[in-house]
């Protein structure tokens, strides 16, 4: 990751467009929040990290997470400048989990032969990720929500497999659902069906967040990964949010539906001018985008909330950020994985009440 540093935190800032390891970054930030409390013999910090599908930061993502922009961003810092290592969900989540580039955690594509929770990857890189230190620190780990695209397949360990380093384990089977999908809760399959109240996976991930932050020692620390479906197709968006955004439309700015005549082979597929039912669909598509995430800003809003009733806002940083940013109708109509500036940029906030947020050395995020 690359960034220029905004918010209550920022000191200096600087400007560059050089692709860097969010990855990294992030590592470094969630690294220090521990290192930062051991020589003091005090609790370390506890630590949330939200991790989105496909949230954009060009075609204006964060704009329908006003609760998170006011409770994360705006009360802490946010990085204006940052990039994915690559625009791709395995390959870029594994380097989250990792801090590697897909270089060397070999990750390569969103399939099994293409290293995605592979047995290689499973014996390799995942031994070593994040969440073995944080547990080897006595925090205690928690996940939730869509983990790698090929996680839970039959050919890929099952749903038996938990990655270690995680205590409460219940990831997602495959890619995003909403609804009708499977969990490997500790190892054990567990179906889902469509009733909103019971199996909406974003709804579902708060709560059992809450459940394990009622049910922890208040004596550690605690790590949450919380990896919601949205704003990942298929786009469904919870009841009473699907006639938010009626009037929207997928931005007509930039190089929405200009030709790539002279441009990459990729850039030259699309047929342009697009026919109206491309336009139609484009707008559909964005504004259920939008739809979705006001159930992950519903998330952020309970979770603060719930960390204030338990006393333990005041030591917890709050990570908000994507795997991969997006587009609709920007050369390549709709898809998250090109390496245009679009589909590489998300836009991280990160908050820890109480206290400044840390700085990074440069007031960028280079790795
Ligand atoms: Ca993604």
């Amino acid at each position: 990751m690359a960034g220029q540093w905004s918010g209550a935190g920022a000191t200096r800032s600087r400007q560059t467009g050089r692709p860097a390891a969010a990855a990294l970054a992030l590592l470094t930030l969630l690294t220090c929040c521990v290192r930062c409390a051991e020589p003091t013999g005090i609790k370390p910090s506890n630590i949330i990290l939200i991790l989105a599908d496909d949230q954009d930061v060009e075609l204006g993502g964060m704009t329908p997470m006003k609760k998170t922009k006011a409770l994360i961003g705006d009360a802490g810092a946010t990085f204006v400048n940052a990039f994915t290592v690559t625009p791709l969900c395995c390959p870029s989540r594994s380097s989250i989990l990792t801090g590697q580039y897909p270089h060397n955690h070999e990750v390569r594509n969103n399939s099994l032969s293409g290293n995605c929770s592979s047995s290689l990857w499973q014996k390799g890189p995942e031994s070593e990720a994040f969440p073995i230190y944080l547990n080897k620190q006595k925090y205690q780990t928690f996940f939730a929500g869509k983990y790698l695209n090929q996680y839970g397949k039959k050919d890929g360990g099952d749903v038996s497999h938990v990655p270690p380093g995680w205590d409460q384990w219940h990831a997602l089977v495959g890619n995003s659902q909403y609804y009708n999908y499977t969990l490997s809760v500790n190892g054990k399959e567990e179906k889902h069906g469509d009733s909103y109240e019971k199996d909406y996976f974003t709804d579902l991930i708060t709560n059992r967040s809450l459940h394990f932050l009622d049910d922890r020692s208040p004596q550690h620390p605690f790590f949450l990964m919380l990896s919601p479906p949205a704003p990942h197709s298929p786009w469904t968006a919870a009841p009473q949010y699907q006639k938010e955004f009626n009037t929207v439309k997928a931005p007509r700015d930039g190089s929405f539906d200009k030709p790539g005549k002279d441009k990459h082979w990729l850039l030259r597929q699309p047929v342009n001018p697009m026919p109206n039912s491309s336009l139609n669909f484009l707008d559909d598509a964005f504004r259920k985008r939008w739809q979705t995430l006001l159930s992950v800003d519903d998330m952020v809003e309970t979770l603060l909330k719930k960390l204030e009733s338990i006393k333990e806002l005041n030591n917890t940083y709050i990570f908000y950020t994507s795997d991969n940013g997006y587009h609709t109708g920007s050369s390549l109509k709709h898809r998250p994985c090109s390496h245009h500036s679009g589909h590489l940029r998300g836009q991280p906030v990160c908050r820890e009440h109480g206290r400044p947020v840390l700085p990074p050395p440069d007031g960028s995020l280079s790795a």
